[in-house]
């Protein structure tokens, strides 16, 4: 049903839109069915000409059936929502299933920067490909991605992954996803982190293997000319350049 608004396109995003909608309709149930009964009670026993209003003190016999009898019903299906919501929580946040490739991102006042990578498929080497506000994956890889922020408190937010994480400042945080479906989607910042908070957007492309590929070989031949131009550069007394963005 959620899929109807935002595409679902994880590994783990069905678990999460089952169980927002076992929430929903469970919820939903009760809160319908106690609106109904508020307003009939007040309905039914409006004040009426001649008849002398009662005081209830909610413990006899025949009232306190109409309480506890619905509270057991509820306290079932909130252990029902208990239960599968620890199961999607063990599930996205305890599991860490090893990872295929690990990006870094970064959050600060208001920007996304990613480090992907590269050729190597190792973090932290000298063919990683920076970007800004675009983080390019593979359909079918697992992903971890290490959160970090520069500033504030932000929270990354990808909707089609049903993926939320908050980023802290002095903190490094280790999650996952898998991509299953192709295109370009949003990447949200879902805290309010000063000003410009509302702009403070990116996007996710997820490419089939052939076009990540290619774009990897591109960006690779990019790091590697500014790395020599920046050698260069030091060669010469110039003050270093980063890497290619
Ligand atoms: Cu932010």
């Amino acid at each position: 049903m959620i899929e109807g608004f935002v595409r679902s396109l994880s590994s783990y995003s069905r678990d999460i839109d089952q169980l927002i909608l076992l929430v929903t309709v469970l919820v939903g149930f009760w809160f319908v069915l106690a609106e109904v009964m508020f307003f009939w009670l007040i309905f039914h026993f409006r004040a009426r000409e001649g008849v002398k209003g009662q005081y209830l003190t909610g413990k006899e016999k025949h009232v306190k059936v109409w309480i506890n009898t619905p509270h057991y019903f509820i306290i079932a299906c909130d252990i029902v929502i208990i239960v599968a919501a620890i199961r999607v929580w063990m599930l996205i946040k305890q599991t860490l299933p090893p990872a295929d490739e690990t990006v870094r991102v970064v959050a600060e006042q208001w920007t996304w920067s990613f480090q992907h990578a590269g050729a190597d498929g190792a973090p932290d080497t000298a063919d990683d490909i920076r970007t800004t506000d675009e983080l390019r994956v593979q359909v079918g890889k697992t992903y971890h991605f290490l959160l970090e922020s520069k500033d504030v408190l932000h929270s990354f937010s990808v909707p089609v992954f049903r993926l939320k994480q908050d980023a802290i400042p002095g903190r490094t945080i280790t999650g996952w996803f898998k991509p299953t479906g192709t295109g370009t989607h949003d990447i949200q910042c879902t805290e309010i982190c000063g000003i410009g908070h509302g702009v403070m957007g990116a996007r996710i492309v997820i490419e089939t293997a052939e076009q990540h590929a290619a774009w990897v070989s591109k960006n690779t031949k990019l790091v590697a000319a500014a790395s020599t131009t920046t050698a260069a550069d030091t060669t010469a007394g110039a003050p270093s350049r980063a890497g290619a963005n």
